[in-house]
């Protein structure tokens, strides 16, 4: 009768511990994620875009070589789908609450308008910039998205793409360490 009373005690606890070891090991928040961009069709376009949790949102560092010198848009697309030749697989702007295209600072935008990213004569470009819009999680959630950077410059008023162009390098955002 008493070795049957503890083992009614002991299985609710052990279940708790287990649980709390996996809360601490494998539940914990994602503070990372980075985007390989390969080229699209030919254009020699690669690099690199690395998100980081900040205490207000994320934090992003773009590093991209082969473009035309000048400004090029580069947006979050819905879909982390780059496998299309002409990179149309990763679809629209990421756009969760169905709003008006707009430019990074605009207060209404898509979630996915990080604006452009400006090319050297080297063809080396890079943006380095918080966002306070962007999330590992939730409706917001970046992950499993895709980066694409485009031919042309964003004019942050065409609808619903910015009059950006061509797709020139695409790389879907994976979490990460
Ligand atoms: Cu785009
Ligand atoms: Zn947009």
């Amino acid at each position: 009768m008493q070795r049957h009373f503890r083992f009614r005690i002991m299985v609710p606890s052990m279940s708790m511990a287990i649980a709390l070891f996996l809360a601490g090991c494998g539940g914990g928040t994602i503070d990372k994620a980075v985007a390989e961009l390969t080229a699209i069709d030919g254009s020699g376009v690669t690099g690199t875009v690395t998100f980081t949790r900040t205490g207000s949102g994320i934090s992003i560092e773009a590093h991209v070589n082969g473009l035309p010198p000048g400004d090029h848009g580069f947006h979050i697309h819905e879909f982390g789908d780059c496998s299309a030749p002409d990179g149309s697989s990763a679809g629209g702007h990421f756009n969760p609450a169905g709003v008006a295209h707009a430019g990074p600072d605009s207060p209404v935008r898509h979630v996915g308008d990080l604006g452009n990213l400006s090319a050297n004569a080297m063809g080396h470009g890079m943006v380095m910039r918080s966002d306070d819009l962007l999330s590992f999680e939730g409706e917001n959630s970046i992950l499993d998205r895709a980066v694409v950077i485009h031919l042309s410059a964003d004019d942050f008023s065409t609808q619903p793409t910015g009059a950006a162009g061509a797709r020139l390098a695409c790389g879907v955002i994976k979490a990460a360490k």
